[in-house]
């Protein structure tokens, strides 16, 4: 299947003179490489090819560096291991033609090409002689993750960009995508990555073993040639599905014995491996719970037998009861996983990561921050955040969703009194821990645009962008995508910047109101169905009643505000010190309360159902103006999804408007039709 470049196009930089006649006479680029390891390899191949679709050169490859001072205009990749910059931090100076990029590791110098060919193209640098430029970075956090939930069968959970291609019909699949893949992501630095489902079922669990071996080993070797370490998501009771054994008991010597020798065969096997992505006693998944075990004690187990090796167990945090009678009015979904994972904090081995999703919940469109960021302290944690946009539109609304992230990062858990934000417990900052950092699980399948809706490229982009570079903000990180995606057109930039930024929250006014969330169609998730999990088993409850909706969290409530720090569990604790954003998370609230903006609460909500559509009702607008600046084909299928998206914008509105009206009889201020 064809696929695009996505945001690697190399356009050809305007201003640059087109030299005419043979390819002996156009003007030449040399790179100078010494070192001959795979990701410098990597490096130098990109180097070649950009600079040739940007410039029109002829590139160049000198011998020696006699060779390279002597070339008019070059590049050249210096390893220095006294440079303090990390494995993967890079320095780039440019002076009169020469363009060095150092490192202490062989990935720094492959962010450093790639962050050249960003800024030669953000600047639209029409000749190398007369680029001075100067800079140097380290990636904010150690590791910068993709999670697929990637089934064998070739299908994908809450995938919506076709099928994947990393299996099909329970084989691994390895073609020309997958480098395309490997240069995408390691263009925004992203280094680690895995590739199947965390719900590991059926031939999945059969990815450690002689079944899969060496087509793993080929995989990881070609993700390891773009600094991407392949981690797999295994089954915790893989003991007993492909072991045989009784048990996955992890206090039980058989099971310890059965993962100590897996281990030890894997890694003959897949050298390259990273680890072990676990999802456990999680929505039907097996875990030590079944056992009457801790999480620890789950965890610490796998963490033995993959020490010897350097592997890591990633282990997920989204641990919850999902049989919940509704009529159960004690139990708050919220609170499981602090409930779980706080009595066990400094319990966990220290080649452990917790992965912690960003909210308490489940990726709604807002959510408070997870108070685990701010309780734990003595564990590894890592952020785990949803590009795939399973409540957020699925790929077919447009969503961005790094304006998103830059909250979740930028929010004070009050753990610390200087490094107190998500972005430095989870850079590792605040502890000192170097198993730190962000996962996504990512929005990627074989659609020939890679994301379905082409503008969902700027998640997977802005993701990678903000986890190497945490200070960047989401209007930069957009300005870049679109200039490397669509070229550097103001019209373009400018109307595909308002779509993105205005999205997030033009999604969550024509959605759930005011941090309530779940009001989607069950199973799917997709569209409005405000009752859908009302009455149903996953303790996602908004108790709308003709008086008032929400539920009380506070301490008179379910308790959950106790579980953050001060001040925020006071802040959180009072209907009018809460962030209003947040309003019907925390408490239960009656329709004619008067929020900061006079307004009462219905008529918030209406307005900004209203609101939100006809923001939707903008983009389409917006886009027709791009026609003619866009290649047509993508232009086409933008556009088909932004009609799609204000038709669904405009159902969403009425849904849940007349839900409300229907509830309390009360009309719209402004005499809007509600049904
Ligand atoms: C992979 C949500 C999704 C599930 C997903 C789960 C998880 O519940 O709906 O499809 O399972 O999150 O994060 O494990």
């Amino acid at each position: 299947m064809e696929f695009t470049k996505a945001w690697l196009q190399y356009h050809s930089i305007k201003g640059v003179k087109e030299t005419e006649g043979s390819e002996e006479s156009k003007t030449e680029i040399t790179i100078y490489n010494e070192h001959k390891c795979d990701i410098t390899k990597s490096a130098v191949e990109e180097l070649q090819m950009a600079l040739a679709s940007l410039y029109g050169s002829r590139i160049a490859l000198a011998q020696n560096e006699a060779e390279f001072q002597s070339a008019t205009a070059g590049i050249r990749l210096v390893l220095n291991t006294s440079l303090g910059l990390g494995q993967e931090g890079y320095h780039i100076r440019s002076a009169q033609g020469k363009i060095t990029i150092s490192a202490s590791g062989e990935a720094g110098l492959l962010y450093g090409a790639f962050a050249l060919l960003r800024k030669l193209q953000l600047d639209q640098v029409p000749d190398l002689m007369t680029f001075t430029w100067e800079e140097e970075k380290i990636p904010a956090n150690p590791f910068r993750m993709l999670n697929h939930w990637d089934n064998m069968d070739g299908e994908i959970e809450r995938g919506y960009s076709g099928k994947s291609f990393f299996f099909e019909k329970e084989e691994i699949l390895i073609n020309d995508r997958t480098k395309a893949y490997a240069r995408m992501i390691a263009s925004v630095g992203i280094n680690a990555l895995t590739i199947n489902n965390v719900n590991v079922k059926g031939a999945a669990t059969e990815l450690i073993s002689d079944r899969y071996y060496d087509k793993l080993d080929k995989l990881s070797g070609l993700f390891a040639a773009y600094g991407i370490k392949l981690y797999l998501s295994i089954n915790f009771a893989a003991p007993i599905d492909l072991g045989g054994l009784t048990t996955a008991d992890p206090c039980d010597s058989r099971v310890c014995d059965w993962w100590n020798r897996k281990a030890q065969e894997i890694w003959e096997r897949l050298p390259l491996l990273g680890g072990f992505l676990v999802k456990a006693d999680s929505e039907g998944r097996s875990g030590p719970f079944t056992y009457g075990r801790t999480h620890a004690d789950g965890a610490n187990m796998l963490a033995q037998a993959v020490k010897p090796y350097g592997g890591l167990i990633i282990w997920r945090c989204f641990v919850y009861n999902c049989q919940q009678d509704w009529r159960d009015l004690k139990t708050d979904r919220a609170k499981a996983g602090y409930d779980h994972f706080m009595p066990i904090d400094g319990k966990f081995a220290d080649n452990v990561i917790l992965q912690i999703k960003n909210g308490p919940m489940d990726f709604q469109v807002r959510e408070p921050i997870s108070p685990l960021f701010g309780g734990l302290k003595k564990t590894n944690m890592m952020l785990e955040v949803q590009i795939a946009q399973e409540y957020t539109g699925q790929q077919m609304h447009v969503c961005y969703l790094i304006p998103w992230f830059k909250e979740i990062l930028e929010f004070n858990t009050y753990c610390d009194e200087e490094h107190g934000t998500v972005a430095d417990i989870i850079s590792g900052k605040t502890y000192g821990n170097a198993l730190a950092g962000m996962v996504a699980v990512t929005n990627t399948g074989n659609d020939s645009n890679w994301t379905g809706h082409d503008l969902a490229a700027a998640n997977l982009y802005g993701f990678g962008r903000l986890a190497f570079d945490m200070t960047l903000a989401s209007e930069e990180i957009a300005g870049e995508w679109i200039s490397q995606t669509y070229g550097n057109e103001g019209k373009v930039q400018e109307n595909i910047k308002k779509i993105l930024l205005m999205s997030w929250p033009a999604y969550e006014k024509y959605t759930s109101p005011l941090g309530i969330g779940w009001m989607v169609k069950p199973n799917s998730h997709f569209g409005p169905d405000v009752d859908g999990y009302e009455y149903d088993r996953w303790g996602t409850y908004h108790k709308a009643d003709h008086k008032a909706i929400g539920l009380d969290r506070t301490m008179k409530g379910t308790g959950y505000t106790g579980q953050y720090n001060e001040p925020l569990a006071s802040i959180y604790g009072e209907l009018t010190r809460c962030p209003e954003e947040l309003l019907l998370f925390f408490h239960r609230v009656e329709y004619d309360y008067v929020l900061s903006s006079g307004k009462t609460l219905l008529q918030h909500i209406y307005d900004t159902h209203f609101e939100g559509a006809q923001e939707a009702e903008l983009f389409v607008r917006l886009w027709e103006e791009l026609q003619g600046m866009i290649e047509e084909e993508t232009y086409q299928r933008v556009l088909q999804r932004l009609n799609f998206q204000r038709e669904h914008a405009k159902e969403w509105c009425d849904v849940i408007n007349s839900y409300f009206y229907r509830k309390t009889l009360i009309p719209d201020a402004q005499g809007r039709t509600l049904y």
